[in-house]
């Protein structure tokens, strides 16, 4: 074992949220490394490099807000950003602010132990490096340990296997026979982008989805002048929304409106394109109304009846429970279907029996002859990368332990009880949004907690408040807001011996934030709806809730609460 390294801080995760954080914790002089198991920085975009990857949150808001001047003159052509676009946007942050040289990559944290002696964790590495931080970030990404179904026979094909989250750079599917399993976000992607390539292409489909154009298109040059001149207004509308993809919530039930003015709002959301958009703009009762999400649903039913010229196809693909998944949107997902060379597979009709060493067999004895088989079989979201490692708090109980009789809980998705000094960005129960504007949120709110430590531990006495103290990008400190400034602090944090101090969630906290995320839930169709939203497409995990469906509007305005009232919840 490698001597152990002392820092200040270690952040584990090289995506939006490791980046941002990493730049925080530097502007506030502490000695930060950022560790990630990915080659470079990237997070999400580093791995899912497979053709049609692009985010379907619009370009101007899948970035950072903070960099104001990057803002308005870094380029970008189409209303979306293709996966290599967002992978050498956020390189060039990197090499903007000069953060590469904090970066150590292919390493991945193996175990960590907090030590209430010493007020630090240790953190154990694949490399065999041990870090002894004081704070422990963990950026681990919420969609990014995959999923990869136990389907017999997996290791008897004879062609290739590839998860559409580990795609090989280069990999040239032109002329092959291809299957695709899954047909979520990613599954309509890379069906979109490989079917006009391979020689064959075969989509095993088990639960249809809903999904409505995404609208891409390229940008005016008058259009991005008029959002430069705007960026500032817009991002603080998009922060006090609920979901902030960058378009007004509507307050509209369904049925307000005629039959003929309903269907012309579908269609014009159907035109504008963005899955979020369809269920969100429209109307504000999709989400919870079973008839209003009924009119919703068989919109694009009637949509996908259109599209698809084979009538039994087109049957197949209309999905007929609720449309209460993460919306999706695409490039011409249905469209796909009338190529000759494009077969669709019903899995609920014809069930998987084995995969052999020439294709999978279905349950009617057919098999489906392939060279390579993708995997677009998703993630185990939020709390995967968590449980999978050995993540040790107060006495030696692990993080999976805490979880094993409630699920994944937190207080505020970013601190849990009898784990001091660890922060998670996006951590469950976090809000459920278009995700760089919360991963800012977190980010800055954790940036601060650890100034108000450091400033109370080198005093020797509490900080004047979490954010009092005019910190550049503190979103809670009146810079975006003007709200906050934490001057009535009585916050009580514990002194360690010496001067370290230590910041954590109390039981009672987590258990309030944990019953609230509940409550906000309890009348979703989503949660009537197996996803991975509700920790329910991996086999043997148990669903519960991950997230808070609150909005980012009232997640932002219950964190200035915490502040405004001596970091209520925290210990
Ligand atoms: P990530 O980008 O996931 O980064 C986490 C990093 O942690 C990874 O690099 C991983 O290797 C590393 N890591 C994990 N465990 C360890 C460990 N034990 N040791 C070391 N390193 C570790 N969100 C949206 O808001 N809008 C979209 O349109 C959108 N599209 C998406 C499309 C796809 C295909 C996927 C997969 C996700 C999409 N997302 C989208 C979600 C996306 O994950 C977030 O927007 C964002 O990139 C998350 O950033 P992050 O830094 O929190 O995590
Ligand atoms: P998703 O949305 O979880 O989709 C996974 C797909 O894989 C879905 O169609 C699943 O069918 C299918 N699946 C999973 N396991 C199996 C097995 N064993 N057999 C057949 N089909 C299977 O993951 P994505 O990667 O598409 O998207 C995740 C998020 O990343 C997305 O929401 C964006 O935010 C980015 P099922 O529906 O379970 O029947």
């Amino acid at each position: 074992m490698k001597a152990p390294q002392s820092l200040d801080a270690l952040v584990v995760g090289a995506g939006f949220g490791g980046i941002y954080q990493l730049k925080l914790l530097l502007d506030q002089r502490l000695s930060v490394k950022v560790i990630d198991i990915a080659g470079d920085v990237g997070g999400t975009w580093y791995w899912n490099q497979y053709p049609g990857a692009m985010s379907d949150t619009e370009s101007f808001l899948y970035r950072y807000s903070w960099d104001h001047e990057d803002l308005r003159n870094y380029p970008w052509n189409r209303h979306y950003l293709q996966g290599p676009e967002i992978l050498a946007y956020l390189r060039h942050v990197v090499k903007r602010h000069e953060m590469r040289k904090h970066f150590q990559f292919n390493t991945e944290l193996t175990k960590a132990v907090w030590d209430d002696s010493e007020g630090r964790w240790t953190v154990e590495t694949s490399t065999g490096d041990v870090f002894k931080p004081k704070y422990l970030v963990t950026a681990l990404g919420l969609l990014s340990k995959q999923n990869l179904p136990n389907i017999p026979g997996l290791n008897s094909f004879k062609g290739d296997i590839h998860h559409t989250a580990r795609w090989p750079k280069g990999l040239d599917l032109r002329g092959k026979r291809v299957g695709v399993i899954g047909n979520g976000s990613t599954g309509v992607q890379v069906i979109t982008a490989i079917a006009k390539d391979v020689k064959e292409l075969v989509c095993f489909q088990r639960t249809p989805q809903y999904s409505v154009p995404s609208g891409d298109r390229e940008v005016d040059p008058a259009y991005r002048e008029d959002l430069n001149e705007k960026y500032a207004e817009v991002w603080a509308k998009a922060k006090e929304s609920l979901f902030a993809f960058g378009f007004e919530e509507s307050s509209r039930p369904t049925f307000s409106v005629s039959d003929e003015e309903r269907e012309k709002i579908f269609e014009e959301a159907w035109q504008k394109g963005g899955g979020f958009r369809f269920m969100f703009w429209t109307f504000c009762d999709i989400s919870y109304d079973e008839a209003a999400n009924k009119a919703a649903a068989d919109f694009i039913r009637r949509k996908i009846s259109e599209i698809v010229k084979d009538p039994e196809t087109a049957r197949k693909l209309q999905p007929t429970d609720y449309h209460a998944r993460r919306p999706l949107c695409d490039s011409g997902y249905y469209q796909q279907f009338n190529r000759p060379n494009v077969d669709l597979v019903d899995l609920k009709a014809t069930p998987i029996v084995e995969i052999t060493p020439n294709g999978i067999e279905l349950s009617d004895g057919h098999i489906c002859e392939l060279d390579v088989i993708v995997f677009a079989t998703g993630f185990d979201a939020v709390d995967g990368n968590y449980t999978r490692v050995a993540i040790q708090g107060r006495n030696g109980r692990s993080l999976k332990e805490h979880w094993a009789d409630v699920g994944p809980t937190s207080y505020l998705g970013i601190s849990v009880p009898d784990f001091p000094n660890m922060f998670m960005v996006l951590g469950p129960n976090g809000p459920f949004t278009n995700l760089p504007p919360t991963i800012e949120t977190q980010v800055e709110f954790i940036a601060d907690l650890i100034e108000t430590a450091e400033e109370s531990s080198t005093k020797g006495e509490l900080a004047d408040g979490l954010v009092s103290n005019g910190h550049p990008n503190g979103q809670l400190n009146g810079h975006s807001n003007g709200h906050v400034n934490g001057h009535n602090s009585t916050q009580t944090i514990e002194k360690k011996s010496g001067s370290q101090r230590v910041i954590e969630a109390t039981p009672e906290a987590e258990q309030e934030w944990t019953e609230l995320c509940d409550k906000l839930s309890a009348n979703s169709l989503f949660r009537k709806t197996d996803s991975w939203i509700f920790g329910s497409n991996v086999e043997g995990k148990k669903p519960s809730v991950l997230f808070y469906f609150g909005g980012l509007a009232n997640y932002r305005k219950a964190l200035r609460d915490v502040v405004q009232n001596g970091l209520k919840g925290f210990r």
